[in-house]
């Protein structure tokens, strides 16, 4: 479900915002179904929790980055809505999905209380700029349902955390408690926040407890100071394979893939590429088509950009991509 402009105005002036019903039905059951190629369903895990000692070794150890061999899973870290939420977010459509992590706790595994931090401290190697340029957009789709017991993350609005210097350790045990905000929702649901807002993991509320999401990271494309992955490391992944195949030129482009009117691409690269992604359609390439192109990195310049549209219930804004997007949209809507 398209993410509400409510939802990205919280997100600018509050540091975080969460939706509910972002994903559901057979795309949620999916990515469910999904989770338990990668963890132990909870009762299994329950049931004799020292046959999977690996996730209890330290907090993070439910940790899975990227790609994953379910196509449900990886489709969900580029849905078109999120996309759709990060462009809006980010005042551009010149996009790179940074991180992609896949996250399973279960009770008693870990202690998963956390101190309030700034996810900037790994995800850049400077600070955020306190104007709101360049943000960074970070999210947690809920797969499981998130109660005041589950171990929902607890985030501190903007305004109480504003005052506080940008420093990459965290916060004493205790400090702002009385101003943070539980993200509890249901499956199926966004939680969006800014690397700038101080948030912590907390612990579960009692035994037989589990909590599963999928985190998918968006900045503006090309800053080499930020950032936290890199696809080329996990491209030898079959589920990078798969990606790369299945997804359409612009979902590549998110990868940092090169683009269509890149000098990269020749006969040579296009044969070999063809050879290393087996059917993939690389028609596109190479070809003179036009490139998704830079957009203007600051929200506020790219918010006073006229509109086309909408076209198929988008609304696109007249950037030369924007142009070439509404062209492709009315080609495939036949008008
Ligand atoms: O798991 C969570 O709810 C938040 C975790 C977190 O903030 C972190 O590890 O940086």
């Amino acid at each position: 479900m398209r993410v509400p402009d409510s939802c990205l105005d919280e997100l600018r002036t509050v540091g975080f915002a969460v939706m509910e019903g972002f994903v559901g039905g057979d795309e949620l059951a999916a990515a469910q179904v999904a989770l338990w190629g990668n963890y132990p369903r909870p009762d299994e895990y329950f049931a004799d929790p020292d046959r999977h000692p690996g996730l209890g070794a330290h907090p993070f150890a439910g940790l899975r980055e990227g790609p994953y061999d379910q196509w449900a899973l990886n489709q969900l870290t580029f849905h078109p809505d999120l996309v759709d939420a990060a462009e809006r977010f980010l005042g551009t459509t010149d996009l790179e999905l940074y991180k992609s992590e896949l996250w399973g706790k279960y009770s008693g595994a870990a202690d998963y209380e956390q101190r309030l931090h700034r996810d900037f401290g790994n995800h850049s190697l400077v600070v955020p700029r306190r104007d709101g340029r360049w943000p960074q957009l970070t999210t947690f789709i809920l797969l499981s349902d998130v109660t005041d017991r589950d171990g929902p993350t607890a985030l501190v609005p903007l305004e109480h955390g504003r005052r506080l210097p940008y420093r990459v350790t965290w916060l004493d045990k205790g400090q702002l408690s009385e101003h943070e905000v539980r993200a509890t929702a249901p499956a199926g649901s966004l939680l969006l926040y800014r690397t700038d807002v101080l948030h912590r993991g907390t612990d579960f509320g009692g035994p037989g407890r589990s909590r599963f999401t999928l985190l998918a990271d968006y900045q503006v494309r090309g800053k080499s100071w930020q950032g936290k992955m890199a696809w080329p490391q996990r491209a030898m992944h079959p589920g990078f394979v798969e990606m790369m195949v299945r997804a359409s030129v612009r979902e590549r482009d998110l990868f940092g893939w090169p683009r269509p009117d890149d000098e990269y691409w020749n006969d040579q690269t296009r044969t070999d590429v063809a050879r290393r992604y087996p059917s993939i359609d690389l028609s596109r390439y190479g070809t003179g088509e036009a490139s998704p192109p830079a957009g203007p990195a600051s929200p506020d310049l790219d918010r006073d950009r006229p509109r086309i549209g909408p076209v198929g219930g988008l609304t696109i804004r007249a950037t030369r991509w924007g142009r070439g997007r509404a062209h492709r949209l009315r080609r495939l809507l036949g008008h």
